[in-house]
């Protein structure tokens, strides 16, 4: 399998993320790449590409433009205020406030915001349109044949909405790639987020759509991280109505239940009959990840990557958490060894 990469994911490099109180070094940090990609050599998964430049409009394409604008000048803004730290929201038009955008910096992140922790230093905008690129890439290798490709992106971007960053994540990078997908000739993609985190993002992007599926397998929002997206009455809205899909778990899952809800994401997906699956791929449900709660371990990862090969789609998988620096590089490529050993 071909790994698509480049070093620029190095420029997202903020030394705080706000965290149970205190300013602590972030989870989401340039060596989660590096042992990713030192695993993908070790193992001789295959050649490793640096991305294409598809330019601003597949981002565009996704995404609101003042928001863009916003990622592009944040960090200017901030320091041009004096400030010492890095940029972070400290206030929301909350209920019953206006949705008015702010002049100031402060009040232009909290609008932008959807939560606090992910904070904005310089070479942010830089490292997450390379991951964007990367991703497309991807994407234009399913389309001139490929069966499955590795886009290692980073940042990731599966909570980053239509106009909203947060939870470490500035552009949505799988998003991105299914709408070039969709552009460039599949008429239905399928997004199967398997991050412990629900992509909230993305379910807000494809929300009113019945072109592209999203299934989605992740901690019960009432205990996990975003907190306010990932029921499992939430099923997609106007036409989209049934192409919105969550599988919500409790702290403590094990693999079994995991499984079980995969296999029934996975029947969700074949019905569907999609040209394309993106895997939104994330390796926080590792059993000793830092900040998640399911227990898989693991040679899990490696099963259920032959899972999802056992649909037979062009797949893409787009990586996104997962935070156990010591086994992210195992974890990550156990699932792509997986598929490729049932392919
Ligand atoms: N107590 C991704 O995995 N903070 N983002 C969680 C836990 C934010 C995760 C706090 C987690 C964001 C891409
Ligand atoms: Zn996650």
């Amino acid at each position: 399998m071909e790994t698509i990469f480049t070093e620029r994911h190095k420029l997202r490099n903020s030394k705080t993320e706000l965290y149970g109180g205190e300013l602590v070094e972030p989870f989401e940090r340039p060596s989660r790449a590096d042992d990713i990609i030192d695993r993908v050599r070790a193992v001789n998964l295959g050649p490793v590409s640096a991305p294409d430049d598809f330019g601003m409009d597949p981002i565009l394409a996704i995404h609101d433009p003042a928001f863009i604008a916003f990622l592009q000048t944040a960090w200017d803004d901030w320091q041009a205020e004096g400030f010492k730290g890095e940029a972070m929201p400290m206030v929301w038009p909350a209920r019953r406030m206006s949705r008015r955008i702010p002049t100031h910096v402060e009040g232009r992140l909290g609008y932008y915001a959807l939560a606090c922790e992910t904070t904005i230093s310089g070479g942010t905008w830089e490292a997450a349109y390379a991951a964007a690129q990367v991703a497309l890439t991807g994407a234009q290798r399913l389309n001139d044949g490929a069966r499955a490709v590795f886009s290692l992106c980073r940042p990731p971007g599966h909570h980053a909405a239509i106009d909203m960053y947060g939870g470490y994540c500035f552009v949505n990078n799988a998003a991105v790639a299914a709408q070039h997908l969709r552009d460039t000739g599949a008429e239905r993609v399928a997004i199967l987020d398997v991050d412990f985190h629900h992509g909230n993002g993305t379910q807000d992007i494809f929300d009113a759509r019945d072109d592209v599926l999203f299934v989605s397998l992740h901690g019960d929002p009432m205990h996990a991280f975003p907190h306010f997206l990932g029921h499992a009455d939430e099923r997609g809205s106007g036409a989209g109505q049934g192409y919105t899909v969550n599988y919500p778990m409790p702290p403590g899952t094990d693999f079994g239940t995991w499984r079980a809800a995969l296999a029934d994401g996975l029947s969700r997906i074949a019905e569907f009959a999609p040209d394309k699956l993106i895997i939104s791929l994330g390796v926080d449900t590792f059993e000793t990840d830092p900040i998640s709660f399911f227990k898989l371990a693991s040679d899990d990862f490696a099963t259920y990557g032959a899972d999802i090969a056992a649909l037979g789609l062009p797949t893409l998988f787009v990586m996104e958490g997962g935070y156990d620096i010591a086994e992210i590089g195992v974890n990550t490529v156990n699932v792509l060894q997986g598929f490729e050993g049932a392919s």
